[in-house]
């Protein structure tokens, strides 16, 4: 495939309620939407870096930054469009591999790279990353709120919908009430779990170990993401699994985690560990560890969707992922909406993601645009 134009996009979304996690509010996506244009098919790839730089230290607008200073041109050499043409989306990781970070940025460009790819040779993503079910259970994720009244009123919404599992954000301040909350009023078989995005410490063990008494599936990302050992030694004080999000940026990473015995279970989000490529190497890792995964999201449109509905159908995603559908997040979709059916989504079968932007609503959505010619 011969690749001729990149187009960046931005996009703003309103979110259908504020989502409050312990690194701060959002009420609104802004997302960094890449198109490309090959001499056969048009790719889509959507950046899961958000705003500002608080969930992990990639940020909306050091990866555009990054994408037209470094990872564009490098393509774009001759070297990078004879291994492009040659090797497809398998090139990218390699291709970008001297520049360190900014695995979002490099995810964008391989997802729609792949997209485009096998949009031409008419097959799936599900096909091409190794799926095996017809459609992946949904789990959902819950912010902070207020007042515990106001959040079981919105849990009890998510379950009557169908949602299989329910993740709670916890912090300090808002842990053990909202899980006690959420037992007694839904009962001891709903499927559920907290994910506290960095915000407590070794020092709160003991407190953390008080989540034992409510069978929870899982504890996610307590600690500071480098605190890879502190997880480790956490995991000897709590009897409840723990699952790590931020931590894990690589398969280098998820191999370190696995062996030090800091986390039994891994939220695999594609754009974290640098693409869908490298996320399938976690599944086969954690897999070959005897590790569960599940798929985690960003807040992504029906594009960034598509494909975690692709990677979740893969047979060690063994735990419900926050694979929820469109309306969770978003009254309109830029794509035709993922819904849910008996709390499940349906994995796309179509070429590529199986999925395009509407036009109209994508260009109401727009807040820049700009194109590179190859
Ligand atoms: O930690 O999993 C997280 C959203 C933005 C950033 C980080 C996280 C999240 C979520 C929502 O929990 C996941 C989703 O449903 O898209
Ligand atoms: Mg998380």
């Amino acid at each position: 495939m011969k690749l001729r134009v990149i187009e960046l996009r931005r996009i703003a979304m309103p979110l259908v309620g504020p989502f409050r996690t312990s690194f701060g509010t959002q009420t609104a996506r802004d997302i960094l939407l890449l198109k490309v244009v090959t001499d056969g098919a048009e790719g889509w790839g959507e950046c899961g870096a958000l705003l500002d730089p608080g969930y992990s230290d990639e940020y909306l607008a050091g990866e555009l930054g990054v994408l037209k200073d470094y990872f564009i041109p490098t393509l774009a050499s001759s070297r990078g469009r004879d291994r492009v043409e040659a090797h497809g989306a398998h090139a990218v990781a390699d291709l970008l591999h001297p520049f360190k970070g900014h695995r979002m940025a490099k995810a964008v460009l391989e997802m729609a790279i792949l997209d485009a790819e096998l949009r031409e040779e008419g097959r799936s993503f599900a096909r091409e990353l190794g799926g095996v079910v017809d459609r992946v259970p949904s789990g959902v994720s819950v912010g902070i709120f207020e007042e515990i009244p106001q959040l079981l009123d919105v849990v009890g919404g998510y379950l009557d919908e169908g949602y299989v599992r329910i993740k709670l954000k916890i912090e300090p301040g808002w842990d053990l009430e909202p899980v006690r909350a959420v037992r007694e009023r839904f009962g001891d078989d709903v499927l559920l779990q907290v994910d506290a995005n960095t915000a407590y410490t070794l020092r709160d063990a003991r407190h953390l170990a008080m989540l034992d008494d409510f069978g929870l599936l899982l504890i996610e990302q307590p600690l500071e993401e480098e605190d890879v050992l502190g997880h480790a030694e956490l995991a000897r004080q709590v009897r409840t699994p723990i699952c790590l999000d931020e931590s894990i940026v690589s398969s280098q990473t998820a191999a370190a985690a696995i062996s030090l015995g800091a986390c039994s279970i891994i939220n695999i989000k594609p754009g974290r560990v640098g693409g869908y490529l490298e996320a399938v190497k976690i599944h086969d890792l954690a897999v070959a560890h005897g590790l569960a995964v599940w798929c985690g999201g960003m807040i992504e449109t029906g594009l960034g969707r598509a494909a975690n509905m692709a990677l979740a159908s893969l047979p060690g995603f063994t735990l419900p992922g926050d694979v929820s559908a469109s309306g969770r997040f978003y009254k309109t979709d830029i794509t035709e909406p993922f819904v849910l059916e008996e709390g499940h989504i349906r994995v796309p079968t179509g070429p590529g993601l199986g999925v395009t932007p509407i036009p109209e609503i994508l260009d109401e959505v727009t807040t820049s645009i700009e194109h590179i010619e190859f």
